[in-house]
């Protein structure tokens, strides 16, 4: 049988979800003679593809919920993780009814999608872990940036932050999928040491250099938010801790950016503010307000590339909002 594995793309937490899954279903439910990899982008519009499920198992993990009966398993733990109060249902019906209970598994209170998977296969169905822990709880730092400092989250001394910033930033459709089986066997610093992960990495240092540059110059703040717009240099992403390294005394920040298939409005809470968790915003509230979603630190809104003009308003009246709180 196949299984397909449908994964939260450009996420390092969707790669060492999908391949946490694959050693899981590959130890505990044992069905599957081959597994592939499918990555999901959040985007304006529709979400999947019906014809990219296949005949046997499809899961998707670290991403929206679908009521397609084609999937078999979901884990997730994104707030917004409903795109419509249908799926939400579907969702609740298949849970109270029993016929999902051990099949789809959301838990917004996790960290990372990685640890539910992890915990949920331990609990459940006996999985063994322990071979996985550096890829949990890496999964843990990154998902819910607790790093020590911006200056560690920037500079990325750690093998995972090489692997983010790759995982992220790579035009490479296949690296990811190439990725995934590597990290349910090998120690990440031996992942980071594969040949064509290292040919990537000296460019992607050099963009990362750039970024920082080109933010820097672009970013202002006023009343702790800081903001940028960088829609003029297109890029498939850049570390997202850079505003808070720059400005370390801003509290939220909100960038604008565009790749080749969006116009992305990115919103973030400094994870290093001192202010308690009571006084801050909750950003995945304020985002789908626009249609986007995310966590209530963090969250994003997508828009079509020819919606730039309604991006930059979107950005002006959060960017408002958050300076009167
Ligand atoms: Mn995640």
């Amino acid at each position: 049988m196949n299984c397909r594995i449908f994964y939260h793309d450009k996420c390092f937490d969707g790669a060492c979800s999908a391949s946490l899954f694959t050693r899981f279903h590959r130890e505990c439910i044992r069905t599957a003679d081959t597994f592939s990899y499918h990555g999901l982008v959040h985007r304006a519009g529709t979400l999947f593809d019906e014809r990219d499920f296949v005949d046997g198992e499809n899961a998707i993990v670290d991403f929206k919920y679908s009521a397609s009966p084609q999937v078999t398993w979901w884990f997730d733990h994104h707030q917004s993780a409903f795109l419509t109060p249908e799926d939400q249902k579907d969702f609740e019906a298949g849970q109270a009814d029993g016929s999902q209970r051990m099949r789809k598994f959301f838990n917004p209170n996790y960290v990372s999608c990685t640890s539910l998977i992890a915990d949920t296969g331990r609990i459940d169905f006996g999985f063994d872990t322990a071979p996985l822990n550096e890829l949990i709880k890496w999964a843990d730092i990154v998902d819910g940036a607790r790093y020590k400092s911006a200056k560690a989250a920037v500079e990325m001394a750690e093998p995972a932050m090489k692997l983010t910033m790759a995982i992220e930033s790579s035009a490479d459709n296949n690296l990811v999928p190439r990725l995934i089986p590597l990290l349910t066997e090998m120690s990440l610093q031996h992942v980071l040491d594969q040949g064509f992960v290292q040919e990537l990495l000296g460019p992607l240092m050099d963009r990362h250099w750039a970024a920082l540059e080109l933010i820097k110059q672009r970013a202002t703040v006023d009343h702790g938010v800081i903001t940028f717009d960088i829609t003029d240099q297109p890029t498939e992403g850049y570390n997202k801790f850079i505003p808070y390294y720059l400005h370390p005394e801003a509290t939220y920040n909100v960038g604008l950016s565009k790749s080749s298939f969006r116009v992305k409005v990115s919103v973030g809470t400094n994870p290093w503010t001192k202010l308690p968790a009571s006084k801050l915003a909750n950003l995945a509230v304020i985002c789908e307000r626009y249609g986007g979603g995310g966590h209530a630190r963090v969250g994003a809104i997508s828009f079509s590339p020819d919606r730039e003009d309604d991006a930059r308003k979107a950005v002006g009246e959060i960017v408002a909002e958050l300076r009167r709180a």
